[in-house]
This record gives structure tokens, sequence and C-alpha cells, in this order.
């Protein structure tokens, strides 16, 4: 639909006074949000089908990306952005009286997904419709999102997060196209002469319906679809659920978001929705393939499947079980087609992140796919027999000691498998995986992350992108590798004045949003250093925290040492069972308290943890910071995302050479990042060797002596159980992730910050120098590589991308 200001407001107010009966100045904010979701859906509706209509038309091959997780946040500016629609609706809304940004905060974030891995696949989404390619998600519907954290006493409690109470009104419930899934029961082969015929027993039957989502490509006239699947109990077996108990049961597959996995109910339900969603996923799959008479021994030349980090691994199994069992294919063939279908990301070698789950689970869950699991293992070692000696073959089968290992399964029974960073591919193929690099080196490649630059800047960043379009026209914003364009201007003056007035603007509405949500008074003129991510050890947000107490307690020495004030923000969710990383919280919320109230020390040092951190959230806080802070041990990140969100909004990077932070290096050069701590190799050496002592580092260097003793000697308060945690698990348990270690090395750097941060108009050079190289960063082009390299599928016009008229 062709869009103007006065066709917009027409359109809106009609709608508005058919959905409810309303004029403009008596609409609550819900109800105008909901009219501008309808007036935005009815100005895709129609691309979207002829997306659709236009890959069966090419019998185009489609990708479909299998995820445990997606977090799109909110979508309303970003699919306005993306129509070219964002200026229009604007200014029409004005004319109303309204505000875009009023009205968009009454969205819900989609918060179905954790973290990292969540958030990768939706900017992946974007990325694919924005590339033209033909590129689907495949999910669960979560009923509630990631929990609601909010801080009682500084401990994080956790809140359902009831998103869907105003319904969602992006998806479209797809009833027509509903499967069945089968779980449970027992199942038994019968050979009745033809073939072996599956016979199910006693198996619970879940209606998996779909609800579809447009992901608009940006103004390119193109629409994917995220397809998110609902649990619901079929017509035919309501009688065998007489209760609400007993309906609840199946619907509660689908309820929530990483179910408590410290019982066995909880474990055995996520089991359960990975099955789900797998299997949902792949019988839509494959029955829209027949539909167009297409020979299934070809199928992998249609259809590409990925399988983001283990949790929808049974596409292996499930593929092989609907080509053997309903379409009588033999194994040798479905085999091939399922490799050849097949490719895996590994996203963490987090040993305890890594999926195996008992046998017995699996009989449990879906006996079949155990069988055709327990086959390929079987076949698996037998081709590797006089090949490969016997601890090879224990090593690498799929199963051992009763666990299923999914890692394993992804692997065997796909053709590529990638890692998410150099450094994280090159840790996949030397080390946690080296018998399959050895077994396979032709399925192994790297694809390292990248983040959607219309999100995350251009949605984000309103005043810093008008200032790149001022500097360099607006091409970037259809090929984000032409910021690099702006390196030319790293002498331009007014620029770098300009960047800097962007940033303080930017720093001036997060105050006000920090004063209005936690009372806290920060000044915009302070550095803004910032750590935003999920709470883990390895994530060492408590090297930070030690970081602020040390320069606490120095500023308490000397209230009138001359240092640069400074803003800590943290943004941070522990797992719910996750104990310690909890204590980090509570002792972060109770230093943050100590050093607010003090007025002592003359405002020269705040700390502000912002609750409930999520995708909104990291949009507001990005834009206004200064300092990003990607401080994970040495190998440990598999890469990070938000390295770049920030350095593209002109954040500097305080970073060990870990993840993607390397290649944030090897772009903006020494110069322009602050890189501290031990290398890989070391941490590697450390780890083989085992001659790590923290507590030496505690008994040798006395900073580190007085702010680990002022987490048990009562300088910083109420922590006397966490503080003590903390201290014992640094020197207690030797400090596994090598905080004391890196402690002295941290310091220095973060005093190079503050020397640097002197100096604003070569700050500001850093910063466009940041922002110039985090183009390399932009989803676009890493989907490309994988569009081109994993999954051979092709944009649906090859001139696509970059040809949309410039309005700007
Ligand atoms: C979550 C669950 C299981 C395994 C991995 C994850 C996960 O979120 N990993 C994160 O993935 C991001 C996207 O690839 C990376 O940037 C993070 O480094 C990684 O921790």
């Amino acid at each position: 639909m062709k869009i103007t200001q006065e066709r917009f407001v027409r359109e809106f107010k009609k709608q508005l006074a058919e959905k409810f009966a309303l004029d403009v100045k008596d609409a609550a904010p819900i109800e105008l949000y909901q009219t501008l979701v309808s007036v935005v859906k009815s100005g895709y509706s129609e691309i979207w089908r002829n997306t659709w209509k236009s890959y069966v038309k090419n019998d185009q091959k489609q990708v479909y990306y299998f995820s445990i997780e997606f977090l799109p946040g909110r979508l309303l500016k970003s699919n306005l952005l993306n129509m070219g629609w964002y200026d229009v609706v604007d200014k029409g809304l004005k004319q109303m009286g309204l505000s875009l940004d009023k009205i968009s905060e009454s969205e819900v974030d989609m918060a179905l997904g954790n973290g990292g891995l969540g958030r990768l696949a939706s900017c992946f989404m974007d990325a694919l419709a924005s590339d033209g390619l033909p590129g689907n998600g495949n999910g669960i519907r979560y009923k509630y999102g990631l929990f609601k954290q909010k801080f009682v006493d500084g401990y994080q409690i956790e809140l359902p997060n009831e998103w869907l109470t105003d319904g969602n009104n992006w998806a479209v419930a797809r009833e027509s196209k509903a499967v069945d899934v089968l779980m449970g029961g027992q199942v038994h082969l019968i050979d009745n002469g033809k073939y072996l015929e599956a016979i199910y027993e006693g198996a619970d039957v879940i209606k998996a319906v779909p609800y579809d989502t447009g992901i608009v490509g940006y103004r390119n006239d193109h629409v994917n679809t995220m397809r998110l699947w609902d649990a619901q109990i079929p017509a035919s077996e309501e009688v065998k659920y007489p209760t609400i108990e007993d309906r609840r049961r199946v619907e509660d597959l689908t309820s929530v978001l990483y179910p408590d996995d410290s019982n066995y109910e909880g474990r055995i339900l996520r089991l359960k929705q990975e099955y789900f969603f797998t299997s949902a996923g792949i019988q839509s799959i494959i029955r829209h393939y027949k539909k167009y008479d297409r020979p299934l021994n070809e199928i992998s030349e249609h259809i590409a499947i990925h399988i983001n980090d283990t949790h929808p691994a049974m596409c292996v199994a499930e593929f092989m079980r609907i080509l053997l069992d309903k379409e009588h294919m033999d194994w040798d063939e479905a085999w091939q087609q399922t490799v050849k279908t097949m490719s895996y990301t590994n996203h963490t070698i987090m040993a305890e992140a890594l999926e195996k789950w008992p046998v017995e689970m699996l009989a449990t869950v879906q006996p079949r796919i155990l069988q055709i699991i327990q086959e390929i293992d079987r076949r698996y070692a037998l081709e590797l027999e006089g090949k490969k000696d016997h601890d090879f073959i224990e090593r690498t089968r799929i199963i051992k000691d009763g666990m299923v290992k999914m890692a394993h399964l992804a692997i065997i029974g796909s053709h590529s498998t990638n890692g998410v960073a150099k450094l994280h591919t090159e840790l996949l193929e030397n080390d946690v995986l080296r018998d399959f690099y050895e077994l396979y080196p032709e399925r192994f490649n790297n694809k390292t992350n990248g983040i959607t630059v219309r999100r995350w800047l251009q949605v984000a960043n309103p005043e810093l992108s008008k200032t790149i379009d001022q500097a360099i026209g607006t091409a970037w914003r259809f090929d984000a590798k032409k910021l690099h364009e702006l390196e030319k201007h790293v002498g331009d003056k007014k620029l770098l004045e300009k960047i800097g007035r962007a940033k303080l603007d930017n720093k001036k509405k997060l105050a006000a949003f920090i004063k209005e949500d936690t009372g806290i008074e920060v000044s915009p003129h302070a550095i803004f250093d910032v750590q935003i991510k999920r709470l883990h050890a390895y994530k060492r947000q408590l090297l930070n925290l030690l970081h602020i107490v040390k320069l606490y307690l120095d500023l308490k020495d000397d209230p009138n040492r001359d240092v640069e004030p400074r803003v800590f923000i943290f943004g941070a969710k522990a797992a719910p069972s996750y104990h310690y990383a909890k204590t980090i919280i509570k002792c972060i919320n109770e230093v943050a308290n100590m050093i607010n109230n003090d007025k002592t020390i003359n405002d020269k040092l705040k700390v502000v943890f912002l609750e409930n951190y999520g995708v909104s959230l990291a949009e507001k806080i990005i834009p206004a910071a200064d300092v990003g802070e990607q401080i994970s041990t040495a190998t440990k990140e598999a890469s990070g995302t938000s390295n770049m969100k920030l350095m593209l909004n002109g954040a500097l990077t305080v970073a060990t050479l870990d993840g993607a932070n390397i290649e944030i290096k090897d772009h903006v050069g020494e110069d322009n990042i602050f890189i501290f701590g031990l290398t890989k190799d070391e941490v590697l050496e450390y780890e083989k060797n085992h001659h790590y002592y923290a507590a030496e580092y505690y008994n040798s260097n006395p900073v580190i002596k007085r702010v680990l003793d002022a987490f048990v000697d009562g300088t910083i308060p109420n922590i006397e159980v966490e503080g003590h945690e903390i201290y014992d698990s640094l020197l207690r348990v030797n400090d596994e992730y090598f905080v004391l270690r890196d402690f002295a090395s941290y310091v220095q750097a973060q005093e190079a910050v503050s020397e640097a941060y002197k100096d604003k108009q070569n700050w500001n050079k850093m910063c466009l120098i940041n922002i110039a190289n985090a183009g390399y960063f932009s989803a676009d082009d890493t989907v490309e590589k994988y569009a081109k390299e994993i999954w051979d599928i092709k944009p649906n016009s090859t001139e696509m991308r970059g040809k949309a008229k410039d309005v700007y």
C-alpha cells in the first residue's frame, strides 16, 4: 500500500472507529496501539501473500530456522522503518496530537528467549527478510515470556510475564495448518510385507497450531514468516482430558520458556517442548513440500533446515521418521537427504550447556525417535569400525552411558557445523569437537555473528543516524558496510562534535529514565559505563563490581581525588535457579546503595542496576553508552552481540580477547579499544596445568585484599551471607574464571579509559572509528554467508538489497 500522511491519518481514524467505535481524543494508549498495528498489518499483508506466492511460483529453495528461542522485542517501529512508513506515520500521528514514541511504549516486548541465542535468531529473521531471502522461523509460542525481573531488598524476584494479556496483535493463528504431534506411549514395528510399519499405542495426540508473524524486509517488498507453535487438545481427544488439570497438562506444554530444570518434571517438559516444535515444524514442511508432487529423494535441493543450537537436534530423527515411516523411503536414501538438508550452529562451549538427555527420558517422550537415534548411532559406530580406534568411536557416538548427546546427533546428522566467532570456531575445531573435526573437516565452518543495524541504530538511535546521514549520505541504511565511509571524516571536527552531541542527548534521555525508574540522579556528563547481558559467572560482572569497589575505596581515602565521574550501569537477569548469579545481583545492588547514598564522594561515582533487562531496555541504554564492558574470561564467550551493538552506537569497548571482541579489535585497531586480561592460550594453559592459585593474588596485592575484605568485614552493608559466598568462591573455590588474575590488568585498562575521556575530541574520534567499523558485523552479511555457504538459497531478486528508493 502506497502511503501518504493524509491517507495514513484517514485509515487510522477509520480503523479506530471500526475497531473500537472511538475518536482519537477518546482512545486509550492500548487502543491507539492496536489500531496502529492493524493499519501497519494491512499495509504489508498483500506483500506477505505475494512473497509466499513467488516462492511457490519460482519453486525457490527455502530455509527453515529452528530455534527454541526468539527475542524479537517490539515490532512496531521496526516494521514501520522496514516498510518505509516511519516518517509518514510519525508525522501523521503528530498531526492527530499523538506520539509514536508513546504509542510504541504500549507494545509488550515479545520476549520468547533468554539472551544471545534468541536475540540472534531474531536479528537473523530481520536480515533474511531484508536480504530478500526465502527464510522462515520455526519455534514455540510460549504463553509466558521470559520472567519479569524485580528487585526486592536487592534480591532478584521473578514474576510471570503474561505478554498475551492484550493478545498478540502481530500474529495470525492458522488453525487450518495445524498438525498432530504424537508423544509418549509405546511403538511397535511390524513388517507388513511391504515395509516396516510403526504402530503407536497409548500415545498422546497433541494438536500443534501455528501462529504466523510477518517479518518485514527493509524497503524491498518482501515479507517472510516466523511460525510459532501452540499446543492444544485435538477435538477428537477431548474426552481423554475431562478435568481442567488434565487439559492443563497438555496446554502447559507451551506455557513457559525454559521450565525449571532442577526437577524431573521440569526437565521432561523441556524435552517435550523440544520434540513438539521440532515435529510440528518438520511435519508441516514435508506436508507443504508434497503438495507440489515433487520427488522426496530431491527434498534437500528444495529445503534447508537449520538447527539453532542443539535444542532442535531431534529434527534429524524426526525428518528420518517421516521419510521412513510415512514415506517408506529406504534408510540410506532417507539418511542422505537428511544430512544434506540439516545444518547446525553451536553457541557455547560451556560444558553445562551441552545438552545430554537420559535414554529413558527420550523413551518416555517419543519412543520412535529414540529407536531412530539408536539406529543412527549403531550405523555410525559400524561405519567407523576398522577406520577409527575404539576410544574414538566411543567418544564420538551419540549414545554413551545411557545418555543421548544432542550435539553429536546434530553433527553426525547434518552437513554443516558452525561456530559463531573465529575464536569460538577454532576452539570447536581444536578442542571441544576435535574428534568430529578430524572426521568431517569439510563440515566445519565459521560464521561470526551479526546484528541488525536497522533496529540497533536506525530505530534505537535516530540522533546518531541523522548525524551519519549528514556526513556520508543514506546508503549505509541499505548496506551497513558503507558506514566505513565515516573513516574518511575522522578529521572533521564538526562531525566529531555532532557525534558527541548526539551521545549527550541520548545520555540525557537515559538519565531521565533512570531517575524515573529508580529515583537515582546521574549526571549526563559522567562516563556512562555499561554492562548488559545475562548474569553469569563467566561474563564476570563480578570483575566489574570489584573495580567499582576499588574506585569507591579510593574516593573514601581522598574525596577530592581528580577522577572522571562515572556511572556504572548494569542490566542482567539471572536464571531463577542459578544461585551464585543471584548472589552477584544482590551484591551489585548493595554496593550501588552504599555508593549512591554516600554524600562524601561528591557524586563522582554512581551505580545503577536497571530492572528487567530486555530488548526494549537495551534500546534505551545502548545509544547512551560511552563504554561497553565485554570482560568474559577468554575462551568462554562464544561471540557476544552486545559488543557489536554498543560499538555501533559509538561506545568504546573494554574487552578481553574473547569471542567476537577479537574481530572487533582487528577492525578498529588496538588504539580504539581497551584490551586487557589473559589470552586464550594463557587460560588454556592454566586450565591444563592447574597451577592457578587465586589466594596468591589476594595475599600479594593489597588492593585486591582490601576490596575482597570489604565483602566480608561489614564495609558493604547487608551482604553478610552473600559477601562470604563471593569471597569463598574466589579464594576457597579458587576463582574458576580468573577474576583476580585479570584484576590488575582490568584496573589498568579502566585507568586508560578515564585518561582517554579527558580529551573529548580524540574520544569522539575513537567513537567514530568504532561506528565506522561496526558495519562489518551486520547480520545482513552474516546471513548472506549462511545463505551461500550453508543453505544454498538465493534471494527473491538479486537486485533487492540496496536498490530501494532513497527517500531520506
Ligand atoms: C543458550 C542456550 C544454550 C546454548 C547457548 C546459549 C546462548 O545464548 N549462547 C550465546 O549465543 C550468542 C549468539 O550466538 C553468543 O553471542 C553468546 O556468546 C553465547 O553465549
